[in-house]
């Protein structure tokens, strides 16, 4: 193990973010750890009162804790990591500095979500927005809660202009040059976070708010969903492009290969652009008042976006067997073991990536119309996210913290601290597989999603499902222990960890990057055609929704 490192350092220049770009990103890395810091207790809770090995205190509620949880973890770890990851590494990919308009706009970016949280956090706790993460109406919160999820998009859209911003003046010192892969990579997903938000910003501006507020009795329900989804659906991109970013780009560097094609992962990426916004009808396949023709254009979209993710896949095996082949593996999965398995920084990204399989197979379920019938608004589909976002997503991110932070604070991981992080991988996933493996089973039992737990008057049926429930508390309980010491390694990290360097991993590709195509970076084309397939996708049906509108719905508070 201490050998594997060190040959690693042998090899790899050691580059470091500069102070203050470092300080900005681990702003937010911070806030990203004490949401999921209180994101894992709600999660423990939760999964023993689905067990029914405990029962929640009257002053707690459970739909509040299972708020807490999904908006902590879906909507705030994810948003302040992804950015604080980003722009330490376009930092790193400009020469270890971030202009000093990137900067500003980062950090008023960050006071923006950071009061935003706080707000929105304030409504949970007090019960005020026991709404869930989805916030679906006619279930309303106070606008408090409303108001500060809209400030979490205002302050991480500051965050994209950051990372514009720093690309931009790349872009204009290297006239011609083609961008570093991950600068290309954190514009793409910022573009697409920024085109998709526009749908929950018109919900909760134009529908949300003034609802919450009393100014209007009623709220058009239907709209409002599809508002959600045409934002929900590219979140869960928004979410998978950073874990891409770091399996396209860091990884090859860890794992001592190269890229394996510049010009096919910037490829993948317009490519999840293009088609991860268009297709938000998956989410609403089973509810009246869209056409079943609009359904079928979505669905037929979704099974599109399904490729970049299999080129990823495929260029990734690729990697791996031509670095492994580099270090003389012989026959057909020789490479296999020529992977650096104890290092932690390759070891959890690539549970996670293992886990992507099954997951990925899950979604292509889901987006098929008639399985749709069978596992929407079933535990199903709570097990569906917690393979995607909580486990290929999550490790992937606990592997980024476990060189991204050492960097940024001149820390160094030990070789004993890549045994601890492997550790809490295999808790993680193994925790996972029960409690995911145990929802995926309820699921096509039928079980409900989003529900406290009940026996249904002693249904029969219902009881055989407590078994299975309980399994699936014994998986969340793992879980949050593998949580806690993952908040431990991060203390170890910041405060304990002997001091020295760590690599910032950012791989060269295998071929020059000058022949990448200049297309790929024309982004008004790219532009042109997102928003050409979300008209079509979308004016209709929207049109439709708003002209055929039933009456609103009155508030319906839990
Ligand atoms: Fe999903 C519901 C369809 C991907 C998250 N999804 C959800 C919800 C969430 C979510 C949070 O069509 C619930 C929302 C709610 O609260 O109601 N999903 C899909 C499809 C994909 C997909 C088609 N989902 C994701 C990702 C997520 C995520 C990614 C988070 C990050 N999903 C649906 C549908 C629903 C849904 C319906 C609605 C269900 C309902 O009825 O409510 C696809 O993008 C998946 C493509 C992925 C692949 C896998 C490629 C594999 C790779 C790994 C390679 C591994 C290697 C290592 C190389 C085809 C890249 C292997 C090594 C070895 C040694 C073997
Ligand atoms: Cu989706």
């Amino acid at each position: 193990m201490v050998a594997q490192v060190k040959e690693y350092h042998k090899t790899q220049p050691v580059v470091k973010v500069d102070a203050a770009a470092a300080k900005l990103s681990l702003a937010h890395i911070y806030v990203a750890y004490i949401g999921f810091a209180i994101a894992i207790l709600c999660g423990l809770l939760q999964g023993l009162v689905r067990g029914g090995v405990i029962t929640l205190p009257s002053w707690l509620g459970y739909y509040q804790v299972l708020t807490a949880h999904g908006v902590l973890l879906g909507l705030v770890f994810t948003t302040f990591f992804i950015i604080g990851f980003f722009i330490s590494g376009c930092a790193r990919t400009s020469e270890g500095k971030l202009t000093p308009l990137a900067l500003k706009l980062g950090w008023i970016g960050w006071i923006l979500m950071t009061v935003g949280t706080a707000m929105a956090t304030v409504a949970i706790l007090s019960n005020e927005a026991s709404v869930l993460y989805t916030f679906y109406a006619p279930m309303k919160a106070s606008p408090l809660f409303y108001i500060g999820a809209a400030l979490l998009v205002v302050g991480s859209w500051m965050g994209g202009y950051s990372i514009f911003a720093n690309y931009i003046h790349w872009r204009k010192i290297n006239k011609g040059k083609t961008s570093p892969l991950f600068q290309f990579m954190a514009v793409s997903t910022m573009i697409l976070w920024q085109i998709a938000t526009l749908g929950v910003a018109a919900e909760v501006l134009l529908q949300l708010i003034p609802w919450s507020l009393g100014w209007v009795p009623e709220v058009n329900v239907l709209l409002s969903r599809t508002l959600f989804w045409y934002f929900g659906h590219p979140l869960v991109y928004f979410w998978l492009m950073p874990a891409y970013v770091c399996w396209y780009v860091n990884i090859p560097k860890i794992i001592g290969g190269k890229v394996f094609s510049d010009s096919l992962a910037r490829l993948s990426f317009i490519l999840l652009i293009l088609f991860s916004i268009p297709v938000g009808f998956h989410h609403q396949l089973m509810e009246p008042g869209i056409s079943d023709k609009w359904k079928m254009l979505h669905v037929i979209l979704t099974l599109t976006v399904v490729f970049p993710s299999l080129m990823t896949a495929f260029s990734l095996f690729a990697v791996f067997e031509t670095s492994g082949r580099k270090k003389g593996a012989k026959g057909l999965f020789g490479w296999f073991s020529k992977l650096p398995w104890k290092d932690a920084r390759f070891f959890a990204p690539m549970l996670g990536m293992l886990a992507f399989v099954p997951a990925g197979a899950g979604g292509i379920i889901n987006a098929s119309n008639q399985m749709n019938a069978v596992v929407h608004n079933t535990i199903w589909v709570t097990g569906h996210f917690h393979l995607t976002v909580g486990t290929s997503i999550a490790l992937t991110f606990f592997g980024i913290t476990y060189w991204l932070l050492p960097n940024l604070t001149g820390r160094k991981m030990t070789p004993a601290l890549h045994r601890v992080g492997i550790l809490q991988a295999v808790m993680w996933s193994v925790g996972m597989l029960l409690m995911s493996g145990a929802m995926h089973y309820l699921g096509l039992q039928g079980v409900p999603r989003r529900t406290d737990y009940t026996t249904y008057f002693d249904n029969a049926e219902a009881l055989s499902w407590i078994p299975p429930q309980q399994l699936m508390g014994f998986g969340g309980a793992i879980l949050f222990f593998a949580g806690i010491l993952m908040v431990g390694i991060l203390f170890y990290l910041i405060f304990k960890a002997p001091k020295g360097e760590e690599d910032y991993p950012i791989a060269e590709s295998q071929e020059a990057v000058e022949r990448t195509p200049k297309i790929l970076e024309r982004w008004s084309l790219w532009l042109g055609i997102a928003v050409f397939l979300i008209i079509v996708a979308y004016a209709y049906p929207i049109y439709q929704l708003i002209d055929h509108a039933p009456p609103g719905s009155k508030p319906f508070i839990t």
